[in-house]
């Protein structure tokens, strides 16, 4: 195989021991390669003796744990570098020579598909937000309409973990997936060029890890890299920055509005909000677990994508309802005292917040009021385009983490606590039964939790002990 060709006998330095560099771990060993990993951490392992397991168990890698080091990356022919690194402001860049190869992990992936004789087919997801809805709803739609598919990339699932392959030569296992639907953050595509993908998706684009890309139209650049990469583009009509550059590509696009033939979008039949594709309707937007015109868009873009694999329009319409949504993306969380609190914890980015407040808001009777929990990391985000849904939609902000501040500044009365617990308990004092508490951050999590996950269950945490602590007073 080509790529194993161009792999022998090279330095190849996996940077990074997370969750990417183990698979490159597996994926390279799996391949009599040799290589070394190396991580700026002293101990990416949970302990020695994790560590001594994996020296035993690879014996052909080397680990270089505790800085950077110099002559490896200077050395190397190929670098397979984790997406959360950035290389620039590690100071890596400058280490790399002219010769070497810097290659990602899904890269990796598409030269060792693209060379097979039966490559798996891919879906391609990118966009700032929405990325894991759609992801999840397609692998659950090809699933049941009877595909064999799998999910990998940004979404938790590294890709190369789909090559198990023990031994150079053993390139078609049976259980291969027919089709990888992919999900792909701004990172992983710095540091692809090869796929080839049926079709690829950017189904949005606001500001986002601008800490790392500067600007935004370089994140947007980075985005759009993805068409190049696929034979149908499928964008979005709501934002012109999710367009494929790309001239002559055969392109599907969704949107709110009534659709030209061959796209999807939405039209009113009888009083209904009907999905379109084309002509034909397809199902009211009533009938769909997921609330708000955000995934709205998120079903039409899976929809369309599954579409360019071939997968039946009217199987996986009638296979939609079925899919009930991922954690901590505007989730209820259970509470007995009428007030609804809502987890979004995912919510990382502004986009994503004025969605939930857009999608959220008019769910509620002129009495009820909204009170908003955000800040954080705002991976130096623009925060102004909350300013006029917050003056217009919010009756009490209450900020927290590390840019709290400057989420506050967008209203006058803003409250700004020091943790989630606290902001819960603010929020409970002011709240009256019928209020929606939303957990909304617009802004990342590592600045005072693990990830959001973890800030999605203090946050639930601190409800349940909000209840109990009522119940509590109520007994004295
Ligand atoms: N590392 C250093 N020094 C650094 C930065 C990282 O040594 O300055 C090391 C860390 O010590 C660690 C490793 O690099 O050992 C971590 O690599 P990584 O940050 O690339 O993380 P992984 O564990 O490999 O997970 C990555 C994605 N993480 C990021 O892009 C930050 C995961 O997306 C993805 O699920 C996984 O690969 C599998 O593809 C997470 C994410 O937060 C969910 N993504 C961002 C997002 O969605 O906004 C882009
Ligand atoms: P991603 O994987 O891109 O981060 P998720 O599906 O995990 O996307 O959703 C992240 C956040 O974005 C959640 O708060 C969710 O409610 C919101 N969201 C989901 N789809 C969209 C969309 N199409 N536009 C804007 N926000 C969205």
């Amino acid at each position: 195989m080509a790529w194993l060709t161009a792999f022998k006998d090279k330095n190849i330095v996996v940077l990074g021991a997370g969750m990417t560099g183990l698979s490159c771990l597996r994926f390279l060993h799996a391949q009599g390669l040799s290589f070394a990993v190396n991580d700026s951490r002293t101990m990416p392992f949970e302990n020695t003796n994790e560590q001594t397991q994996y020296e035993q168990d690879y014996p052909k890698a080397q680990f270089v744990f505790g800085q950077w080091q110099q002559s490896l990356i200077a050395n190397a022919d190929i670098i397979v570098a984790s997406p959360g690194i950035d290389l620039i402001s590690e100071g890596i860049a400058a280490l790399i020579s002219a010769k070497c190869q810097v290659i990602g992990d899904v890269e990796l992936f598409c030269l060792v598909n693209n060379s097979r004789i039966n490559p798996m087919s891919m879906l391609a997801v990118t966009g700032s937000n929405g990325k894991s809805t759609v992801v999840s709803l397609l692998a659950y739609l090809g699933k049941v309409i009877g595909g064999n598919v799998a999910l990998a990339g940004n979404i938790g699932e590294p890709i190369l973990d789909l090559l198990q392959l023990e031994s150079a030569g053993d390139t078609q296992r049976a259980n291969q997936p027919d089709t990888v639907i992919v999900e792909l953050s701004s990172f992983q595509l710095e540091t692809l060029t090869s796929m080839q993908a049926i079709a690829a998706t950017v189904l949005n684009l606001s500001d986002d890890h601008l800490d790392r890309h500067k600007t935004l139209a370089n994140y947007q650049a980075i985005k759009q890299s993805i068409y190049p990469q696929a034979k149908i583009a499928v964008v979005s009509r709501e934002d012109q920055a999710t367009n494929s550059l790309v001239t002559a590509q055969e392109t599907i696009s969704f949107g709110l509005n009534k659709p030209e033939q061959g796209h999807f979008g939405f039209k009113d039949i009888d009083n209904k909000k009907m999905l379109m594709f084309g002509e034909q309707a397809l199902i009211s937007i009533d009938e769909l677990p997921l609330a708000g015109m955000h995934n709205a868009l998120n079903y039409m873009a899976a929809l369309a994508l599954g579409y360019s694999a071939g997968w039946s329009l009217t199987a996986m319409t009638e296979n939609l309802a079925g899919f009930t949504g991922l954690a901590h993306r505007c989730q209820r969380v259970v509470s007995e005292d009428n007030i609804q609190w809502i987890n979004d914890s995912k919510a990382t980015n502004v986009g994503a917040t004025l969605a939930a407040i857009t999608g959220l808001a008019p769910t509620l009777a002129d009495s009820n009021k909204l009170i908003l929990i955000a800040g954080g990391d705002g991976k130096g985000a623009d925060f102004s385009p909350l300013r006029t849904i917050f003056n217009r939609e919010v009756s009490q902000l209450i900020t927290l983490g590390k840019d709290g501040a400057e989420v506050a500044n967008l209203v006058s009365d803003a409250i700004q606590v020091n943790s989630l617990s606290e902001a819960v308990a603010q929020a409970k004092q002011i709240a009256k039964p019928g209020d929606m508490v939303l957990l909304s951050p617009a802004c990342a999590s590592i600045d005072m939790f693990k990830n959001y996950m973890v800030r999605g269950e203090q946050f639930i945490a601190a409800v349940a002990a909000s209840l109990v602590k009522v119940k509590e007073d109520s007994c004295r």
